[in-house]
C-alpha cells in the first residue's frame, strides 16, 4: 500500500470517527467543501511524481487545501502528475522541508514565512506586530505588487516560490493564567518561531521567549518546558494544543502567510504547461485556504471554549495597551525591513 493509500484509509477511518463523535456532544468544526475542479486537461509530455509536506496536521485547513491543490492537479494533467501529501512534519519541520526542496529530495512545501527570515531578510514585513489590520489589507498585500515581488525574490537558492496562503492571526495560549494585559506575561515561558522579531516581540512584551520548531511544540508544553505558545485558532485546535493549555487570548498580534514553494530540480523538469498548472492550482489553493480558516474561526473558539479552555477575548483598549508596549520593536526593525514598504502596507490599511 503507497503511502497516499494509507492516508486515504486512515482518513477515512478518521471520517467514521468523527461522524460518531458528531452524534455526540462537540463535533469537529465543519469545513466549506472542496470545490470542482474548473478548467481544460492540460496536455503535456512525462509523468511526475510531487510529494507536498507541510507541518500542520491532517485536521487543519492547510491540509483541506492541499487535498484540494491534489485534486487540481491530478484532474487537471489526467493523471501524469501524481500528487502525495505528507502532514504532521513527518518530512521535517518547515525549515528542514525547505533545505529538502534545495537538495531535490522533496518538491514541495508551504511553510510559514517567519523561520524564513534568515534567507530573505524582507518577509520580516509579516512579523512586524498589528501591520496588517484586517484580513482584507493581507489579500491587498500579497496578492497585489509587494506579493508577487515577494515571491520574485524567493525564487532563488534551488527554490521557485509559486503563491501564498494563509496560517493567519496569531493568539496566546498558556498554561498558567489569563492573560489580558503585557504585565501578565512576565516570568512566562513563550515559545516563538525561530524569527528574530518574534524574540523581540515577546522580550519588548515582557515575557521569556525561548524559538523552537513547531514540530517540538506539543511535547515541550505538555512537558513544561515553555508555559506557552502562539498561533492562530485553527492550528491551537488541528494541533490540540488546548490539552495542554488551559487559557488563550485572542490578541491577533501578527498575521502569519503560508508561502507556496517547489524544489527548482522538480519545476526545471516540467515542462512549461505544467508549471503553469502548479501555479494556477497554488492560487486556487490559497484562495480555497483562506475562505476556510477565515469561516471557520468562531466554530473554533466556541470549541475550544467547550472543551473547557478559557478564551479571553481583549477590549479596544487593552489591545491598545499591547499595542502601545510592543511599538518599539518597529524602530529596531525599520531599516532592515524597508520604511517604504511598511509605510506601503500602511497606506494600503487607510
Ligand atoms: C507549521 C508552522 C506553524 C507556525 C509555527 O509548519 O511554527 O508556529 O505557525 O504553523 O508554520
Amino acid at each position: 500500500m503507497t503511502t497516499t493509500t494509507m492516508t486515504r484509509v486512515t482518513s477515512m477511518i478518521g471520517a467514521a470517527l468523527l461522524g460518531l463523535t458528531a452524534l455526540q456532544a462537540s463535533a469537529a468544526p465543519e469545513m466549506p467543501p472542496i470545490p470542482d475542479v474548473q478548467g481544460d486537461v492540460v496536455q503535456a509530455d512525462g509523468d511526475f511524481k510531487l510529494k507536498f509536506s507541510i507541518g500542520t496536521t491532517q485536521s487543519g485547513a492547510q491540509y483541506r487545501g492541499l487535498e484540494y491543490f491534489e485534486k487540481i492537479v491530478e484532474q487537471r494533467s489526467d493523471g501524469h502528475i501524481q500528487v502525495e501529501l505528507f502532514p504532521g512534519a513527518q518530512l521535517g519541520d518547515d525549515l528542514q522541508a525547505v533545505s529538502a526542496l534545495q537538495s531535490g529530495t522533496l518538491e514541495m512545501t508551504a511553510p510559514s514565512t517567519s523561520p524564513l527570515v534568515s534567507m530573505f531578510p524582507k518577509f520580516a514585513l509579516f512579523d512586524l506586530p498589528f501591520l496588517f489590520p484586517t484580513p482584507d489589507v493581507a489579500d491587498q498585500v500579497l496578492d497585489g505588487e509587494i506579493g508577487q515581488q515577494m515571491l520574485d525574490d524567493a525564487s532563488t537558492n534551488g527554490l521557485v516560490a509559486i503563491g501564498w496562503a494563509e496560517n493567519g492571526y496569531r493568539q496566546l495560549t498558556n498554561s498558567r493564567h489569563e492573560v489580558t494585559a503585557p504585565e501578565d506575561l512576565e516570568g512566562l515561558k513563550i515559545r516563538t518561531m525561530q524569527n528574530p522579531i518574534h524574540l523581540d516581540i515577546w522580550r519588548t512584551l515582557g515575557a521569556n521567549p525561548t524559538p523552537m520548531s513547531f514540530a517540538e511544540l506539543f511535547t515541550a508544553l505538555e512537558q513544561g518546558v515553555v508555559d506557552g505558545q502562539e498561533n492562530p485558532w485553527i492550528t491551537i485546535q488541528s494541533s490540540r494544543f488546548n490539552e495542554v493549555q488551559d487559557y488563550a487570548t485572542e490578541t491577533n498580534h501578527v498575521y502569519t502567510p503560508f508561502i507556496t514553494l517547489v524544489s527548482e530540480r522538480f519545476w526545471s523538469r516540467l515542462p512549461a504547461d505544467y508549471q503553469q498548472l502548479l501555479r494556477d492550482a497554488a492560487k486556487q489553493m490559497g484562495d480555497y485556504e483562506r475562505h476556510v480558516g477565515r469561516s471557520m474561526n468562531d466554530q473554533i473558539k466556541q470549541d475550544l471554549a467547550d472543551s473547557g479552555m478559557q478564551i479571553t477575548e481583549l477590549t479596544p483598549e487593552q489591545v491598545k495597551a499591547f499595542q502601545e508596549k510592543v511599538a518599539p520593536v518597529y524602530d529596531n526593525w525599520r531599516d532592515q525591513i524597508g520604511g517604504e514598504l511598511i509605510d506601503q502596507v500602511r497606506a494600503a490599511s487607510q
